[in-house]
């Protein structure tokens, strides 16, 4: 019953991934990047883009839920490295379950990526971590309730966040930290309790994406490097409430340093 669900799922990315080979007249790609909030910005400097769509001209991408995130995707050529880069992405707190939330990954594996590069933008648990500060995600903890599986599909979750790729990139930048991410649901913020509870956890960062598109990415064997842009400092850190425009202003602040960055990982995979 429940692998009719992953099948349909599956069967509605490869639809997509046959309509996005059509409108880029590019075979194959090689490396997915999903960008989110704080990276879209950084896109401009992966290479050069030789196409760029809205996601609603594919099936089964609904039209983003929340203004200034871009629903659209590019290909890009990094000397000769294919890039299909999302920019922007579906929520799980957009209610459009669990399959929504991971498409673009399924779509990006029958595109034919290897890698996934998940960004997103977070709140930081360390207060070294100032905004507009790059963390490599070393490990999730899923805090969301939801599993983006379906069925009895056991997957494993070791070494998730690919320790080759961690390494490859803190040769590119040896500045770089590590950090835990944990998901949350949203789309409100933490209470300081709960940050209290996820720093209790071994937890570093905190937001409402990643995990269970890295979980899909593991089950279809796709090689996943996470990168999280710490925005602000996490609810209860600083004193201070938590600000959208300080988080927009950080991820406009960090995007040439970012692209730099995703640029050179891009190239090095
Ligand atoms: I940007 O502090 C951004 N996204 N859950 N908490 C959660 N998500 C976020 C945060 C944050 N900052």
């Amino acid at each position: 019953m429940r692998d009719e669900t992953t099948r349909a799922a599956n069967e509605s990315a490869q639809q997509a991934a046959a309509r996005l080979q059509t409108l880029t007249t590019v075979d194959r790609h090689d490396v997915a990047v999903i960008l989110g909030s704080g990276w879209v910005p950084a896109a401009e400097l992966l290479g050069e883009t030789t196409s760029e769509f809205p996601v609603t001209d594919l099936p089964g991408f609904a039209p983003p839920a929340v203004e200034g995130h871009a629903g659209r995707f590019r290909s890009i050529d990094a000397d000769g490295t294919r890039v299909l880069a999302f920019l922007g992405r579906t929520h799980l707190y957009e209610e459009r379950g669990v399959d929504a939330v991971t498409h673009a990954v399924r779509t990006a594996h029958f595109s034919g990526c290897h890698t996934v590069v998940l960004t997103n933008g977070c709140g930081g648990l360390d207060p070294a971590w100032s905004p507009g500060t790059p963390v490599l995600i070393r490990d999730h903890i899923n805090l969301t309730g939801a599993s983006p599986l379906h069925g009895a599909h056991f997957v494993d979750l070791t070494d998730l966040y690919s320790a080759r790729l961690r390494t490859m990139c803190r040769t590119i930048d040896p500045s770089l930290s590590e950090g835990v991410y944990c998901q949350f649901r949203g789309p409100m913020y933490e209470t300081p309790a709960e940050i209290g509870m996820v720093a209790a956890m071994g937890g570093t960062l905190v937001g409402m994406s990643t995990a269970l598109e890295a979980i899909v990415a593991r089950s279809l064997g796709m090689e996943i490097l996470g990168l999280s842009l710490v925005t602000n400092a996490a609810a209860g850190m600083t004193g201070e409430p938590l600000n959208h425009e300080e988080v927009l202003a950080a991820g406009q602040a960090a995007a040439t340093r970012m692209g730099d960055l995703l640029g050179k990982v891009i190239r090095a995979l």
